[in-house]
């Protein structure tokens, strides 16, 4: 398991890389050109400015997180073959300084998507809070109002680009079925993966999340069979997967250590939180510790360690704590605990199997 950590970039993010240097154990930064819209081509001079800075302090960018799909290639617009041949040409600037893989995700619009971000957990932290009422109770009109006016709602993960095309893409989504977003994720795939392979790139898709879909989208990142289904679309191993125990755990049926033995290969990238669940379907993400959600995270390390996983893996969202201020869910001190219980649990594994 090589141990990674998610920076949004200088002046971007309020964590300096000498801070994450001191956490135990982090090897290199996850990191992406967060101001470029997605099909924009990467140039390789931005993203020689971000190794320079990365190696000062002795991190690698193996893993970028995200290089993000225009949403022409969802809908499968004629307009996609040229946003893929600008992914492609991103792909091969990224292998040009060594990066191993590239976390991206096929969710229409909107990435993740959360009610409030600064749910009090009770002891005086907060965190990311999905209030199924409120979201899948409010249309896509009051949706678009409400966001634009920047009152009720504050979804993360947004370029300011979708948002000023929202209703376009409402109307556009309503022409793609389930069964052809697979078909556009397919014809992207199909394009991408011998791309990859040349290049020594790892695609992987990073699941919906919420794990079901949200506003009348169709979302199909979801689930162990449409995870079986996405592997064999172009079965090859360069085309896996970002395996997100927040996002796939919201959803109580996912067994995320099962889905970890059986995709184990295809896993190029761990996200490891917890979240705790309400029967009501609501849920609010918690410390990393198994005890304090509903995510089994010993369980979960457990099952990567049994599948001698080599690959890279981040905490994922953590806590506000400590009166830390800084992007909803990427403080400094929350994901540093939660890397240490990782790393408690992945070590105790180690040592228990030397003897
Ligand atoms: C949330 C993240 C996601 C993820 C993208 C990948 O914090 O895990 O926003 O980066 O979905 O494309």
């Amino acid at each position: 398991m090589k141990m990674v950590f998610r920076w949004f970039g200088e002046g971007n993010d309020t964590v300096p890389l000498s801070y994450i240097k001191q956490i135990p154990g982090v090897e290199g930064i996850v990191w992406a050109l967060h101001d470029l819209n997605p099909g924009e081509i990467w140039p390789i001079e931005r993203i020689l400015e971000v190794k320079q800075m990365a190696e000062r302090h002795g991190f690698h960018l193996d893993v970028v997180e995200s290089v993000n799909v225009h949403e022409d290639i969802k809908l499968g617009l004629p307009t996609r073959d040229q946003y893929i041949h600008n992914y492609i040409e991103t792909i091969k600037n990224l292998a040009k300084v060594g990066v191993k893989v590239i976390c991206y995700n096929f969710m229409p619009v909107f990435d993740w998507i959360r009610s409030d971000l600064f749910k009090e957990l009770g002891d005086g932290s907060t965190a990311l809070f999905y209030e199924k009422a409120k979201i899948e109770g409010i249309s896509p009109d009051k949706l678009v109002s409400s966001f634009l006016e920047n009152k009720e709602f504050s979804l993360p993960g947004w370029e300011p680009e979708r948002l000023q095309r929202l209703t376009e893409l409402f109307e556009a989504y309503e022409n793609v079925s389930v069964g052809q977003l697979w078909d556009n994720l397919k014809y992207f795939l199909e394009h991408i993966i011998p791309v990859a392979e040349q290049h020594g790139i790892k695609m992987a898709i990073h699941p919906d999340d919420p794990p079901w879909p949200v506003f009348g989208l169709p979302r199909i990142i979801t689930n162990r069979e449409n995870i079986r289904t996405l592997l064999r679309l172009v079965n090859h191993p360069n085309n896996g997967l970002t395996f997100c125990t927040g996002s796939l755990g919201a959803n109580p049926l996912n067994d995320l250590p099962g889905m970890i033995r059986e995709f184990g290969d295809r896993i190029h990238f761990a996200h490891i939180r917890n979240l705790k669940r309400y029967e009501n379907g609501d849920f609010i993400e918690t410390s990393h510790r198994t005890g304090d959600g509903s995510v089994d995270v010993h369980e979960v390390v457990k099952a990567y360690h049994e599948i001698g996983f080599t690959g890279y893996a981040r905490p994922d969202h953590g806590r506000h704590i400590w009166n830390e201020e800084c992007r909803p869910g990427y403080g400094l001190y929350d994901r540093a605990l939660g890397i240490m219980y990782l790393w408690g649990i992945w070590d105790t594994l180690v040592r228990m199997k030397e003897g």
